[in-house]
């Protein structure tokens, strides 16, 4: 024997030894003591000396032994019944409606494959019942058929309904209820919780909820002690950032109310997730490092006697020469073919197989189509204290589709299917239909006594109610009177501030109200300093799952940096989509769990609809009720910032969400108009409608609140002020301006007046997006009533008449032009097109073209249009106010 090879085997029984000492603790001491000593040799391992580094994964195989799985509580026979007839409703829901309209769309093979893991909670583990009782369900989008399949054996849904599946205005005529695509509260109020259409945002959603869950809980708000948010997701899906952006937070904040299901077909829509590597074994490494309890739940109960007899380790060795891609082909293939490349593969695998016929093999589960296991890994989760729980369900898209859908790269798209594939799903699933009922898509709805209708009814009733169910039954919260909290802004008398100054101590002042106080949220994303609310550090504190382990350094100050557990602010680090979807978990706060609740979140603005626009958006579908407050909004508010840091689009962006109420006040009393009146349209008259609110960091004088105008600030507009000419007038104009850009306009005004016999009325537009839902309401409202009598808007009457009307705003002319449109008289928009710049505010006003130089020539210039001034007159004024005629345009690209 050569050395090398006795060094080898002078190794091996080494091994063997160590080996042989861990099997004999574990039949000493149990598991719970192996493991012990296991974290000892760890420590020791990790020694720089050794430098032992533990991998992340595990081997291919459940995470619960066998021998540790609890005893399945349900009728299996039963419900493995039930999960066949929603597999079959739901495929039949989808086959209908594209034979009759074949642009429907609609999915079959991504809830064939999570059938049994949807089933399993709906039996088992998602509460329901009153919202402070319920559990969170996040389903998965595009399984929407089944969720719906199963409402209807449940008598939530009818045939009808299921006839219009995707069909929501076909239905609204007929008196049936249109059943929505994917989950969307707006549409179906009083079934979907939470819009998950859009990959990604349905799983950082879940985090931000459960995490708010316990910020009620621990601000002795609410008890949500056993209450869990499950989320079921694909495994493409964790592909999003956002999936995966607040992991980490989960499990620093030990939400052990969280269980994530992620379904591993391992497809997404094109192909593979990871055709050539494992997502199971990569997510395991992802959510173990980020903290993550991780049940990976690989292989059925088939695969035990396997497991048991595979003395040689063969299969595990096999999984882990597999790659994912090649699973999909064993999915798509038979049982003879699994027989010759699968088990062919080594001797050890064929022997393994020898006992099996090909049915049996290709009937073979994956773990995540196997009740009992299912069973197994969530009643772990549930039970998991400290951490949340990702379950890793490994499954087959397309179950059970045969030949014309499992396991293909095209299956997600499938919608149609032959009569011989209906039928071999009949048979495949024994559902009771004849042929020609299975070629017509009968439902199966079996008779109300029958054993598993009662069943499935039972089990609803003992998880206390039908999920998903939403309702809205949140106490009305009074408003404290303005004079109490806004009094310095309403009756400001000159004085200096900027309205996000303004911002800040009216929320002082609402916080102080006994009532309404406690329910405020404020939420930043490390930007508290920056918009003056280091004071609420100290007065109300930053909510912490588990205080403040530390001795801040700035202890002895009155702002000091104080957290503690039942701090209100929260404070999301730089995380906007954190952020935003903490305001969401507020803002649905009142549907959710019952409770009204106020959020403002308050941010650089340019980082808002930009950056998380998709999740605001699904903010608004989940009818959320709070605040956005865009601070350093406009493109030339932030003078030094530039480029990345002025926004000129949120508030046009913010127009195009319905129920987004959008402001962009340039004073303090203004803003305290709008702020009040939200918040009474929020908690008092419970509309959902949130507000999009933009504050300056500018310092400028701040007038008092004209008597009687509160009603046309929150219209958008009113009159600021009027400048009639100190020599005969040579014509009228009516200069209109937002935000900041107010002021230019004001300037404008007086300039018009004294130097150039114009009389300039000055208006203040509050919000040109409330104007136009206005003016588009009364237009069409005329149009589709010729012979009534024509109705008028308000923006139609406060500008009524041909004067010229010149609008400016600190955003882009688009904005502006919102109002625009439905005026006679000539309009000209300024605004803040292009890319922005560093400079002065007063330098990029004049770059912009927004200042107040360019709004006097804009008038001028619409004079000139109706020949009331001269083309030398706009020259001489052009001089006069040194803009440079030559100048590239701002949106010069
Ligand atoms: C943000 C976003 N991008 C793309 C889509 C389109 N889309 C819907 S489902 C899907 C594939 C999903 O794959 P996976 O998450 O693995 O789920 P499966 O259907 O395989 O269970 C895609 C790309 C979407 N809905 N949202």
């Amino acid at each position: 024997m050569s050395s090398a090879d006795a060094a080898r085997l002078a190794d091996e029984e080494e091994n063997n030894e160590w080996r042989e000492a861990l099997a004999s603790l574990l039949d000493a001491a149990g598991p719970e003591r192996v493991r012990q000593i296991l974290d000892l040799l760890a420590t020791d391992g990790r020694h720089p000396v050794i430098g032992w580094q533990p991998t992340l994964g595990t081997p291919y195989v459940n995470t619960i032994a066998v021998e540790r799985q609890p005893p399945f509580p349900g009728d299996l026979a039963i419900e493995e019944r039930l999960a066949s007839w929603m597999r079959w409703n739901a495929l039949a829901m989808v086959v209908r409606a594209n034979q009759a309209y074949g642009e429907l769309g609609g999915h079959i093979a991504s809830y064939a494959s999570a059938a049994d893991l949807f089933e399993v909670g709906f039996n088992h583990f998602f509460r329901g019942g009153a919202a402070r009782e319920s559990d969170l369900v996040f389903y998965q989008p595009h399984s929407a058929p089944g969720v719906y399949a199963r409402a209807f054996l449940e008598g939530r849904l009818n045939e009808q309904d299921l006839a219009h599946y995707r069909q929501e205005l076909a239905a609204a005529r007929v008196g049936a209820r249109g059943l929505s695509s994917y989950p969307h509260p707006w549409l179906m109020p009083d079934f979907w919780q939470f819009p998950t259409g859009s990959m990604g945002l349905g799983p950082i959603s879940s985090i931000y909820q459960a995490r708010f869950m316990r910020y009620l809980q621990h601000r002795g708000l609410l008890d949500t002690g056993s209450r869990k948010v499950w989320g079921v997701f694909g495994d493409g899906e964790m592909d999003e950032p956002e999936s995966m952006s607040a992991l980490t937070l989960a499990a620093r904040e030990k939400l052990d109310n969280l269980v994530w299901v992620v379904n591993c077909n391992l497809q997404r829509l094109d192909g593979p997730v990871r055709g050539n590597g494992r997502i199971i074994e990569e997510l395991e490494a992802l959510f173990g490092g980020a903290g993550w309890r991780v049940i990976k739940l690989v292989w059925g109960s088939d695969w035990d006697g396997l497991f048991a007899r595979d003395t040689q380790g063969a299969l595990v060795r096999a999984f882990s020469a597999t790659v994912d891609g090649q699973f999909q082909t064993f999915a798509a293939k038979d049982g003879r073919y699994n027989r010759e490349h699968f088990f062919g593969q080594d001797p050890a695998l064929a022997a393994l197989a020898q006992g099996l016929t090909d049915e049996q093999i290709d009937r073979l589960k994956r773990g995540g189509h196997d009740l009992v296991k299912i069973f197994a890994a969530y009643h772990a989760a549930v039970h998991t204290a400290g951490q949340p729980t990702v379950i890793l369900a490994q499954t087959k898209k397309g179950y059970g589709m045969g030949e014309a859908g499992q396991g293909r790269m095209t299956t997600h798209q499938q919608k149609k299917l032959e009569r011989e594939d209906l039928i071999a799903f009949r048979n495949r699933f024994a559902l009771p239909l004849t042929d020609e009922q299975a070629a017509s898509l009968a439902f199966v709805k079996p008779a109300a006594d029958s054993p598993e209708m009662q069943y499935l009814h039972a089990r609803r009733a003992a998880l206390g109610g039908f999920v998903p169910a939403r309702t809205s039954t949140a106490e009305p919260l009074p408003v404290p009177p303005r004079p109490r909290w806004a009094q310095f802004a309403t009756a400001a008398d000159g004085k200096e501030m900027s309205t996000t100054m303004a911002f800040v101590r009216m929320l002082g002042g609402l916080l102080k109200d006994p009532v309404l106080g406690p329910r405020i949220v404020p939420i930043v994303a490390d930007e508290a300093r920056t918009f003056g609310m280091a004071n609420l550090f100290k007065q109300i504190g930053i909510y912490s799952f588990n205080g403040q382990a530390y001795e801040p350094e700035d202890i002895g100050s009155v702002l000091s940096y104080r957290e503690a557990t039942d701090g209100q602010i929260l404070e999301e680090g730089i995380s906007e989509a954190g952020a935003i979807s903490s305001w969401t978990a507020a803002a649905t706060s009142h549907a959710v769990h019952g409770l009204a609740m106020l959020p403002f979140y308050i941010y650089y603005s340019m980082f808002g609809f930009q950056r998380v626009g998709d999740l605001i958006w699904a903010a608004a579908d989940q009818r959320a009720r709070g605040f956005l407050l865009g601070a350093t909004a406009g493109r030339t508010t932030l003078g030094g910032e530039g480029l990345q840091h002025q926004d000129g689009s949120s508030l046009l962006q913010a127009s195009t969400v319905p129920n987004c109420r959008a402001y962009d006040p340039c004073f303090a009393g203004e803003f305290a108009v709008i702020l009040d009146h939200g918040m009474r349209a929020l908690l008092e008259r419970q509309e959902d409608v949130f507000y999009y609110v933009t504050l300056m960091n500018e310092n400028y004088p701040q007038p008092s609140l004209p008597e009687g105008v509160d009603q046309d600030i929150l219209r958008g507009l009113y009159r600021f002020a009027e400048h009639p000419p100190t020599q005969p007038a040579v014509g009228r104009v009516r200069l209109v301006g937002s935000g900041t850009i107010l002021r230019e306009v004001i300037a404008a005004a007086q300039i018009l007046a004294a130097e150039h016999g114009v009389h300039a009325e000055v208006w203040s537009a509050t919000s040109f997006s409330e104007l136009d839902r206005e003016a588009r309401d009364v237009e069409r409202h005329n149009r589709l009533h010729p012979t009534a009598a024509p109705r008028t808007s308000h923006l139609q009457r406060c500008l009524a008449g041909d004067d010229p009307v010149i609008a400016a705003s600190d955003s882009v002319r688009a904005w502006p032009q919102l109002a625009g449109a439905h005026l006679r008289a000539p309009f000209t928009a300024l605004g803040t097109d292009g890319f922005g710049r560093s400079d002065t505010r007063a330098a990029l006003r004049r770059f912009f073209e927004v200042d107040r130089g360019h709004v006097v020539l804009a008038a001028l210039t619409a004079l000139r249009a109706q020949g009331k001034v001269t083309a030398e007159a706009c020259a001489a004024a052009l001089a006069q106010l040194s803009l440079d005629a030559e100048a590239a345009a701002p949106w010069t690209v």
